[in-house]
């Protein structure tokens, strides 16, 4: 790769960030001619690592995930918002897309690459890599050879087959950054002839930030860039805060560009509820070779930057109608899913879930379907039928941080009375706030969210709306309850200790952003 980013006078556009809100943390970026492919981290959640398509870095479009089949991984239960998943790496190299991951759970723990010849198809079994720590990273360098980068303490380069996964080699420790807490997070690029290694350090909160070293040689020794941290965000009155885990890429103009994760707080102390969501840094290089991230080293909402002609992306839908016989790419199951627990096909037109025996307060495999919560307001609606027979049976709307961290309005059955409820349970404490006797069969759920409070209401028409409760945001934030996951809006059926007798049917789905 060559430096030419600073050619001719560039016309400066502006842009916003974070260019894919909501959950969707460490991403990582390859570029194929003029096409841009991204993935980021999915923890527990299934199907793992979401693969999006962009043309001009700022609009991506989702159009798959590399695990989608339930024998090409377990996800192990139990450690929420802290398993599964973790940051994953994107590489193109002679016609093949590796990514490369690490399953940070129970007897599959390890680190493991998928690939495909096509994105947009199904991506191969996990093939192992016997090699410790997490944030792998693959490095094709120009005669062929593959390198592997991973941090276990340190950052630390090995070669490997990418025929097979093997180790060509020990490993070697290259870089202990430059101070700053978990150096993690490294990528390999050569430019102009030198290896240059980006990494995160000081962790993924408020301190994160991003430095950067380079050498002549791949096994180092690596000098540190002496402007380090090259892009953070701590200490700074913005509204972007641990700005970090990022990924650098020239574009097919020559220009150069960053993807990384950032958070935007909701509330002071800083709390967010989002999750970590994904940024994009314009980069420039300075007269000594190094690079130049964002406005001198900052990130910002909006950001002016020489962008790439527009491309445009089909809007995500607002609304699903669950008229396929396919989950649209936006939802998501808790752990791996269990296929009898849910379908669209017994009832074309709607999403049926079988409650198992497991409740929304288990670390378990659920009857479960959420999508992530993606700005801060927004409103979500669903239509749905379910006739509780026995005390305990229940199906509603919930959002969902984890299992000991979620407010939901859900239809059930007390003491042999149908009901309404609204339910909140942070951490060990939870209640249920109100119970409305309701005997009907479907119901019209609402969930408005806000900064300050997540409100639920609900409808027997569809046109009038009740109040039934509401409970504080900042409870349902990674700082309280969650760690490396962001909220979700999760349409869910439980039996509460038994298999549900009745299905629970959800007509459609709305959510709208304001
Ligand atoms: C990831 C590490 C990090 O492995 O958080 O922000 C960890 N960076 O690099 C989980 O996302």
């Amino acid at each position: 790769m060559t430096i030419h980013s600073n050619h001719t006078e560039p016309l400066l556009t502006e842009y916003e960030n974070p260019i894919i809100p909501g959950f969707h943390p460490d991403p990582s970026v390859c570029r194929v001619g003029e096409d841009y492919y991204l993935v980021c981290s999915s923890f527990e959640y299934f199907p793992g690592i979401p693969v999006f398509h962009s043309r001009d870095l700022i609009h991506w479009e989702q159009i798959g995930h590399c695990i989608t089949r339930n024998s090409q991984l377990k996800l192990e239960k139990g450690h929420p918002n802290c398993t599964g998943i973790f940051a994953p790496t994107i590489r193109y190299h002679n016609g093949i897309f590796y990514v490369i991951t690490t399953n940070v759970s129970g007897p599959e723990d390890g680190n493991f690459f998928v690939w495909t010849k096509d994105p947009y198809g199904e991506w191969s079994d996990p093939i192992k890599v016997d090699l410790p720590g997490i944030d792998p990273s693959l490095f094709f360098d120009e005669d062929g050879r593959c390198y592997y980068t991973g941090c276990h303490g340190n950052i630390f380069l090995c070669e490997i087959d990418i025929t097979n996964g093997k180790c060509l080699g020990d490993r070697k420790e290259i870089w202990t950054g430059t101070g700053g807490a978990y150096p993690e997070g490294p990528h390999l690029y050569k430019i102009n002839g030198c290896y240059y290694l980006q990494i995160s350090e000081g962790g993924t909160e408020l301190c994160h930030m991003i430095t950067i070293a380079r050498s002549k040689t791949i096994e180092g020794p690596y000098e540190s860039c002496s402007r380090n941290p090259v892009l953070t965000t701590r200490s700074l009155a913005l509204p972007v805060k641990a700005v970090g885990h990022a990924d650098l890429i020239q574009a097919h103009n020559g220009s150069w560009w960053a993807v990384c994760l950032g958070i935007r707080p909701i509330s002071y102390p800083y709390r967010h509820n989002l999750g970590r969501e994904t940024f994009l840094c314009p980069v420039t290089w300075d007269e000594d070779g190094w690079p130049v991230y964002g406005n001198d080293g900052t990130l910002d909402l909006k950001m002016k930057a020489a962008c790439l002609p527009e491309y445009s992306v089909p809007q995500p839908k607002d609304r699903d109608d669950f008229d396929c016989e396919k989950l649209d790419l936006c939802w998501n199951f808790i752990y791996n899913p269990i296929p009898e627990l849910w379908s669209l096909t017994d009832h074309p037109g709607f999403l049926t879930l079988y409650g198992n025996e497991h409740s929304l307060h288990e670390a378990e495999q659920l009857a479960w379907v959420g999508r992530r919560q993606e700005h801060i307001e927004c409103k979500v609606r669903t239509l749905l039928s379910f006739f509780p027979v026995l005390d305990g049976e229940e199906a509603g709307l919930t959002v969902y941080m984890n299992h000991l961290h979620h407010y939901e309005i859900a239809l059930t059955r007390m003491e042999g009375i149908g009901c309404l409820i609204v339910r909140r349970r942070i951490g060990s404490l939870w209640r249920i706030e109100n119970i409305i006797p309701y005997e009907a069969e479907s119901v019209y759920l609402e969930l408005r969210a806000d900064a300050e409070n997540y409100s639920f209401f609900y409808s027997l028409d569809g046109e009038e709306y009740y109040k039934a409760g509401q409970g504080e945001v900042q409870y349902l934030t990674t700082e309280v309850g969650g760690r490396f996951t962001g909220n979700y809006f999760g349409l869910y059926a439980s039996g509460n200790g038994r298999a549900c007798t009745t299905p629970a049917r959800f007509d459609w789905f709305q959510v709208k952003n304001s």
